[in-house]
């Protein structure tokens, strides 16, 4: 049963995106896309809801990418806000509003929550040692300064959060900290700042995060819980940086709110622009009312990396302000990966939406349909090109589109497009698909109403799969001949059935919904969600038209190419050592190397490089010192074949007596593999 009447209203919000580069693939499925399902799911639900969302427009991701592009923060962010509010346009994210931190209502409200929390004495204000750029003369913060994480040991962790382990840090956390200014080591020196103080709310965190086990999914759950075993540290709202919102305090001139102080409120105060906007009220949707049961539910779509912030500690901002409502779920979902790596910006490694639009005009739905079909909800996902091509090609081609298409040109071509029968209306008549459709429809939105948006995706398709079972096993292209009425009875129903599956693409697939509706001549445009559908009898079909169109092998191609360019291009120039003085060929063939197999190894003790291999050479089995430890584990190379120079003078290394070189080729990276040969030589055979 549906859990929606629960709530007299929804407060839907995806993350923020920081207003500093376009939009990819990876985005949408994170935040963005399963929201947008949800929200239309809503709507379509006769649900009262306000979906916000807005462009993230402080902090040093802004300023450090104006910094690479020489020119001001104001001009990144208002590049970067239009062109990610029109992607998102483009791809159907049906926001109510999308806005900006940067805007004076924003401000405003911030500084009045800080304002809040301060006279409430809820700030712990204190002077600390922090890391200060001497070159640059700047505190650094955030994205200022990265350094290796004490948690999981990524050498790339930022001075607020570990991306890698989604760990919340402080500056001086951080092992070898590095100033991404000038690239040096950072000396301290003392600054004042307003901490929240985080372990205070612990106690409430973890009564309030236990009420939500079962409920949240597992992975957001954990996490939570992980932070709260290993203790809650105080945490600075306020920041020594000349970008974002001013401290609104006399003693702070020049400090700014830390941006995660910020954007969240952003959340609050694009709503209440919508609500001047449209003539509503916004506390309706984040103030606790009179009541509980009127309060709004609020739910917040993010990616895993901004986990800490939603469910720690905007909930503590939220609780010591006390008037606000606390998110009711936080359906974070994990990471996409694209053709087998990360998504990576800075390498250029991802499918940019901008890019999408221009390559593959018409198909957004597409691209919405396999991101669905792909979204990372309980572990990472990949997104590959070629599973691209297959699911646009075998399912929504051969089984949505197939369908769909199927049935209009038997409509037309036997009765003209033109739906007639006996009874005035025409309804689904065929008890066993109507229960069929029933179930489905109905596990449909139980899925999405518990973030199961990839299974719900599978349900839409299995009705219609179940339409083109029913279409071929009732043979209406054969019975047309020996009994006209069953045949127009079938397409009658699989008419019906286009019309309930036109209802429920509507989340998914908005654009294909309309062309859907379009060929059916459906009255308005419009169609209810479970609404009965039914036919006048004498109504007039539209002329069929292609939903999809088959993706072609060099279009798939070209992409990955594409893809493998930039990947090129943005590797880093590789550092080869100069070519060496000619040789003449005596002193080459002088050379005895041979292919050998490695019949035993072991590490050579109290050192870290060397391993004591036995190596059979054809000619003998020997013992050969490799510094090759940092690389293999010994176990995992015995019966390696390898090429070996037999005639290296024999040499004492750490008192074992090394008869010969193993060949090593070495990367940039400095990682040594075997030089073996392709093919399956013999022990002996002879490398020239
Ligand atoms: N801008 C982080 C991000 O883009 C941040 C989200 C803010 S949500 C309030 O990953
Ligand atoms: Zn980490």
């Amino acid at each position: 049963m549906s859990q929606l009447n629960k709530f007299k209203r929804y407060t839907i919000t995806s993350a923020l995106p920081y207003a500093n580069g376009p939009l990819h693939i990876g985005h949408l499925a994170g935040a963005y896309l399963p929201a947008d399902i949800f929200v239309r799911y809503l709507r379509l639900k006769k649900q009262d809801v306000v979906y916000i969302c807005g462009s993230d427009e402080h902090g040093a991701a802004i300023t450090i990418k104006a910094k690479k592009e020489n020119t001001t923060p104001q001009a990144i962010i208002d590049k970067y806000h239009a062109q990610i509010r029109d992607s998102f346009a483009e791809f159907g994210i049906s926001f109510d509003i999308y806005h900006r931190t940067s805007s004076p209502i924003h401000h405003d409200l911030s500084q009045e929550f800080f304002l809040n929390l301060y006279e409430k004495d809820e700030f712990i204000e204190k002077y600390s040692e922090q890391y200060y750029d001497e070159d640059f003369h700047q505190f650094l913060a955030d994205r200022y300064i990265t350094g290796t994480c004490p948690n999981c040991s990524n050498p790339n962790a930022y001075g607020d959060q570990c991306e890698n382990c989604g760990t919340s840090l402080n500056p001086t956390d951080l092992i070898n900290p590095i100033s991404t200014l000038s690239g040096k080591t950072p000396v301290l020196k003392p600054t004042k700042h307003w901490y929240l103080p985080l372990d205070k709310y612990q106690p409430w965190l973890e009564k309030w995060i236990d009420e939500k086990e079962g409920e949240w999914k597992v992975n957001v759950f954990g996490q939570c819980k992980s932070w709260l075993k290993s203790g809650l540290q105080p945490r600075s709202m306020t920041r020594d940086l000349d970008w974002g919102i001013d401290v609104p305090l006399e003693e702070a001139k020049g400090k700014k709110l830390y941006v995660w102080m910020d954007a969240p409120i952003g959340y609050i105060s694009a709503t209440k622009q919508w609500a001047i906007d449209n003539n509503k009220d916004w506390k309706l949707y984040w103030k606790k009312q009179a009541k509980e049961e009127d309060n709004s539910c609020l739910i917040h779509f993010i990616g895993k990396d901004n986990i800490v912030f939603h469910c720690i500690i905007f909930p503590a901002i939220l609780q010591a302000h006390g008037e606000y409502i606390l998110p009711q779920n936080v359906p974070a979902n994990e990471f996409l990966n694209l053709e087998g790596d990360k998504l990576s910006t800075s390498r250029n490694h991802a499918v940019w939406l901008h890019e999408y639009l221009e390559e593959f005009p018409g198909k957004q739905d597409e691209l919405r349909y396999v991101l669905t079909s792909i979204l990372p909800e309980t572990s990472d996902s990949e997104f590959t090109w070629k599973d691209y091509q297959a699911r646009v090609n075998n399912e929504l081609v051969a089984i949505l589109g197939n369908f769909v298409n199927r049935v209009m040109i038997l409509m037309h071509k036997f009765f003209d497009g033109k739906l007639e029968s006996e009874q005035e209306r025409i309804a689904l008549d065929e008890p066993f698909i109507q229960s069929e459709l029933d179930r489905l429809h109905q596990e449909l939105e139980q899925n999405i109403e518990t973030y199961r948006f990839r299974q719900s995706l599978q349900n839409l398709m299995d009705i219609a799969r179940l339409g083109n079972k029913y279409l071929t096993e009732k043979e209406p292209w054969k019975t047309i001949k020996t009994d006209p009425e069953d045949a127009r009875k079938t397409l009658h129903n699989c008419l019906v059935l286009i019309g309930h599956l036109a209802a429920s693409m509507q989340p998914f697939l908005p654009s294909t919904a309309i062309k859907t509706l379009q060929m059916l001549n459906w009255e308005g445009g419009k169609i209810g969600f479970d609404q009965a559908i039914t036919f006048k009898s004498g109504h007039q079909l539209n002329a069929p038209a292609l939903l999809f169109e088959k993706v072609e092998d060099d279009t798939i191609n070209a992409q990955i190419e594409k893809l493998a360019a930039k990947k090129q291009a943005s590797a880093p120039a590789l550092q080869l050592p100069p070519a060496k003085e000619n040789i003449n060929y005596e002193a080459f063939a002088g050379m005895d190397i041979r292919i050998g197999t490695i019949i035993e190894a072991e590490k050579v003790a109290k050192t870290k490089k060397l391993l004591k291999l036995k190596i059979d050479t054809g000619l003998d089995q020997r013992t050969v010192v490799s510094g090759i430890a940092e690389h293999y584990e010994p176990e995992a190379i015995i019966g390696r074949k390898v090429s070996i120079l037999v005639n290296l003078e024999p040499r004492e290394i750490k008192g074992i007596l090394s008869q010969g070189m193993i060949l090593m080729a070495e990367d940039a990276q400095g990682k040594l593999s075997f030089v073996s040969p392709v093919d399956d030589l013999h022990n002996g055979s002879v490398v020239r």
